[in-house]
């Protein structure tokens, strides 16, 4: 009892010292923050400190973090109001809550988990947001209002505002430089395929004089084909080494969306399907925002061989995407992916990568092209330009086959974002043939590549 009673008193007795801790500290934020200087640069004035006097209120606050959402998104305080952020994550991933500025904040919080931050005395309208690449772009923050105050990001960015790449119609790329070999090897031999992906930011050219920090499966965009037979099992490891969280969602697999749960950097995750129907699938990262980081680069395409498929002398894999120019060397736009202004659409990656760089094929011998639109946002009306395909298979179907009675033949292969097919042709005679988008205002951002006959 003796000891529960010293107890009860050492208890009280922290009680009034941390009081006394918490009062001091509280004096001491008030002066600091009287005495931090204002943005200079409002409305052209040259203002002096404005004094933020406390006005005695402490508010607490409960705030909700979601996947892609804050709630409130808004709060008000009258000036000189020390406000308390009780923020909890309900979301799926992880999230947290920034003051601008970055000298407060949550740190990142896990799914369920909770944070009390105090972010001092209030003077001006402020923000705050989720630091998660892309989670402010998509509407994850928090506005602190005092009324009649002048928003402090406004100076603020403007005076960091950096202007996105833009493509360069006049610019090569440098000497060494090379596409991806769109030559599509045969399905590996065996009936099990195990793959590694490793999720990786890195600055990748993606038009000349243009880079860009994508977001990769191992290093490159797109990323790996894989490809089988029907009735092949896929086990597909993810390996995060990016700094946020990835996750993988393959339209060649039928399975629920846990399946594809976001892995968190440094962790990984075994993910496994059977191939059970034929066709050129899209696979990505489903993490969202799912544009952002599809449009960053995370994307590559299955292939599942349908039974039989006629011998060819050559097969290439195009992969078509557009890209949102960020500033040089960061990722894209969130702002202009979300309104479909795209910088370039290009095949496997780099703007007119192909014309730079012809792909050389056989003349009068049958080449198989398989296309996949990965969108994030646009169509595809995949044409060479001198030939018509005499075999269309698109999104699972022959649409045309040789010696069909109609006699038919086609001249460009459609595919809507997500969506695949390949196409048969032959180039009768040796020189040089141009694949493009048939959306001209994609050919001339970027959808442009020649075979090159021989
Ligand atoms: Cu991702």
């Amino acid at each position: 009892m003796g000891t529960g009673g010293r107890t009860v008193r050492s208890g009280r007795l922290l009680a009034v010292l941390s009081l006394a801790v918490a009062f001091v500290a509280l004096i001491l934020a008030a002066v600091a923050f009287t005495t931090r200087p204002t943005s200079p640069t409002v409305a052209g004035t040259l203002a002096t400190a404005a004094p933020v006097l406390p006005n005695g209120q402490v508010r607490t606050f409960s705030v909700q973090l979601g996947d892609l959402w804050v709630r409130p998104s808004s709060i008000s305080v009258a000036s000189g109001t020390r406000a308390v952020l009780r923020v909890e994550n309900r979301g799926g991933e992880s999230h947290d809550l920034q003051l601008e500025g970055g000298k407060v904040g949550t740190g990142m919080l896990d799914p369920g988990q909770s944070r009390t931050v105090d972010i001092g005395l209030v003077g001006q309208t402020e923000q705050l947001w989720c630091t998660v690449p892309g989670h402010k772009a998509a509407g994850m923050i928090l506005t602190i209002t005092v009324p009649g105050s002048t928003p402090l990001g406004t100076s603020r960015a403007a005076g960091t505002a950096t202007h996105d790449a833009v493509l360069d119609p006049a610019a090569t790329p440098p000497s060494g430089w090379h596409p991806l070999d769109p030559v599509l090897q045969p399905a590996p031999s065996g009936t099990v395929h195990r793959i590694t992906l490793v999720a990786e930011d890195r600055e990748l050219p993606v038009a000349p004089g243009v880079t860009q920090d994508m977001w990769t499966f191992n290093g490159q965009v797109p990323a790996p084909i894989l490809r089988g037979q029907v009735g092949d099992l896929f086990e597909v490891t993810l390996v995060n080494r990016s700094t946020m969280g990835h996750s993988l969602d393959f339209h060649a697999a039928s399975q629920p969306t846990e399946a594809m749960a976001t892995v968190a950097p440094g962790h990984s995750m075994t993910e496994e399907f059977v191939a059970s129907h034929a066709g050129i699938f899209l696979y990505h990262c489903g993490t969202p925002p799912i544009l952002e980081h599809l449009a960053n680069g995370m994307y590559g395409a299955v292939i599942v061989d349908p039974p039989i498929l006629p011998p060819v002398s050559e097969e290439l894999v195009m992969v078509q995407s557009e890209l949102y120019f960020g500033p040089p060397g960061r990722s894209g736009d969130y702002s202009a992916m979300l309104a479909g202004r795209a910088s370039a659409v290009v095949f496997n990656g780099y703007a007119d990568g192909y014309a730079f760089s012809p792909i050389h094929v056989p003349a009068g011998k049958p080449i198989r092209i398989w296309v996949l639109d990965a969108g994030p946002s646009d169509d595809t009306s995949f044409h060479v330009i001198g030939a018509q395909f005499g075999t269309v298979f698109k999104e699972g179907a022959y649409l045309l086959q040789p010696g069909s009675p109609t006699e038919g033949a086609s001249q460009a292969l459609d595919l809507m974002p997500g969506q695949g097919g390949f196409v048969e042709l032959t180039l009768p005679t040796p020189g040089r043939y141009a694949i493009l988008d048939h959306h001209l205002d994609h050919a001339a951002i970027g959808a442009v590549g020649y075979l090159v006959a021989g």
